[in-house]
């Protein structure tokens, strides 16, 4: 079927701690240049507070991460005017919405989720039911605006798969076609995955308990360039061909990193770096994360030196945002037969 919808963009970062490398290549600078196409009518970037809960936040630390988050994205290149930034929390459809779609959502699609797998880990009895549906809530945040496409990560790939089945099973059980579209994830190839710098294998993450493994947005130059330094890597010079790089795992996530950041392939950069080892590409790699991340971190400890200034920007977000899921909830209100349903 030919979806009717009005192209737009949704997305977001959970406020858990230090936005890292892995957001930034992985969603942030795709929400950035998706600024710049003109097919989509509205981009919403959102802080996804209600999400972070789902394991426990100390909240003077949530509400700082939360204008953080903000900031990062203000810092990296969003323009409040262009995108909508706010945070989840101030737009009640999201948790209106998500209710709904865990009464819509299988127990099944749900228990095959490999993130709470992952994130619960041996301790499944005791992690919150939140963690467990979390899905259902990112589900209503994108479908509260119909967006149609989403800038996400590689992780966030099975969770958006989700998101399509709970729309197709809206639109089917209502017999209302195409009432919510079928959204799109937009993945870069390319920055699909920023691994650990401790460990190849795995995820960089903002909640690794290991601070070395990840580069943080707002980490100093002189930290960066540490971290680089200490970086996992094996004993053997860089490949001079990109097949070379297999069965390497540090070595491809650090040539991964600084293709992306110098907007080159990795073929690129092995043809100027094959041959040598660690001991010369480090500090190149090192030098380059410096240059990049270092001025958006000192623009983003600028702006938060004026919190109004960045509450005053999500209270405005929240507000365009909200006018734009009113008459999508007016609508799954009196779809469901919820008389007089929503708050708005
Ligand atoms: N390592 C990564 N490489 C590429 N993309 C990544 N993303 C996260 N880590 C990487 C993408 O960043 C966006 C925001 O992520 P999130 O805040 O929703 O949480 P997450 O995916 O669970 O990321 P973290 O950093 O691992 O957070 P915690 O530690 O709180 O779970 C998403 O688009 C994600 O794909």
């Amino acid at each position: 079927m030919t979806t009717t919808h009005t192209p737009r963009v949704f997305s977001g970062m959970q406020p858990t701690g230090n936005l890292t490398l892995g957001n930034y290549l992985g969603a942030l600078v795709n929400f950035v240049a998706l600024q710049e196409r003109d097919e989509f009518a509205d981009r919403l970037y959102c802080v996804v507070d209600l999400h972070a809960i789902t394991v426990f936040q100390e909240p003077a630390e949530l509400s700082r991460a939360t204008r953080e988050v903000a900031a990062a994205y203000i810092a990296a290149g969003l323009d409040p005017e262009r995108s909508i930034i706010f945070n989840q929390s101030r737009v009640t459809a999201h948790a209106e919405l998500g209710w709904i779609f865990t009464c819509v959502a299988r127990m099944g699609w749900l228990n095959r989720m490999t993130q709470f797998k992952e994130k619960a880990g041996k301790n499944k009895e005791n992690a919150s039911v939140g963690l467990f549906s979390y899905p259902t809530l990112m589900a209503a945040d994108i479908l509260a605006y119909r967006a149609t496409h989403v800038p996400v990560g590689e992780d966030q790939k099975q969770h958006l798969e989700l998101t399509r089945d709970i729309a197709a099973k809206f639109n089917n059980d209502f017999s209302v076609p195409d009432f919510f579209p079928l959204p799109e994830p937009l993945i870069q190839p390319e920055t699909a995955r920023i691994m650990s710098l401790r460990n190849g294998e795995n995820k960089m993450s903002k909640s690794d308990p290991s601070d070395a493994s990840r580069i943080n947005m707002t980490d100093s130059a002189d930290l960066i360039a540490q971290k680089i330094r200490k970086a996992k890597t094996d004993p053997e010079p860089l490949p001079s061909e990109v097949d070379g790089l297999s069965g390497r795992a540090e070595a491809m996530n650090l040539v991964g990193i600084y293709a992306a950041l110098s907007g080159q392939s990795k073929a690129d950069v092995l043809a100027e770096y094959g041959g040598q080892g660690f001991g010369a590409f480090k500090p190149a790699l090192a030098d380059l994360t410096v240059a990049k991340i270092a001025p958006i971190g000192e623009e983003m400890r600028r702006l938060l030196e004026d919190e109004g200034a960045i509450d005053a920007i999500l209270a405005d977000g929240a507000e365009r945002a909200a006018t734009l899921a009113r008459p999508v909830m007016r609508e799954v209100y009196d779809t469901l037969g919820l008389t007089g349903g929503g708050s708005a």
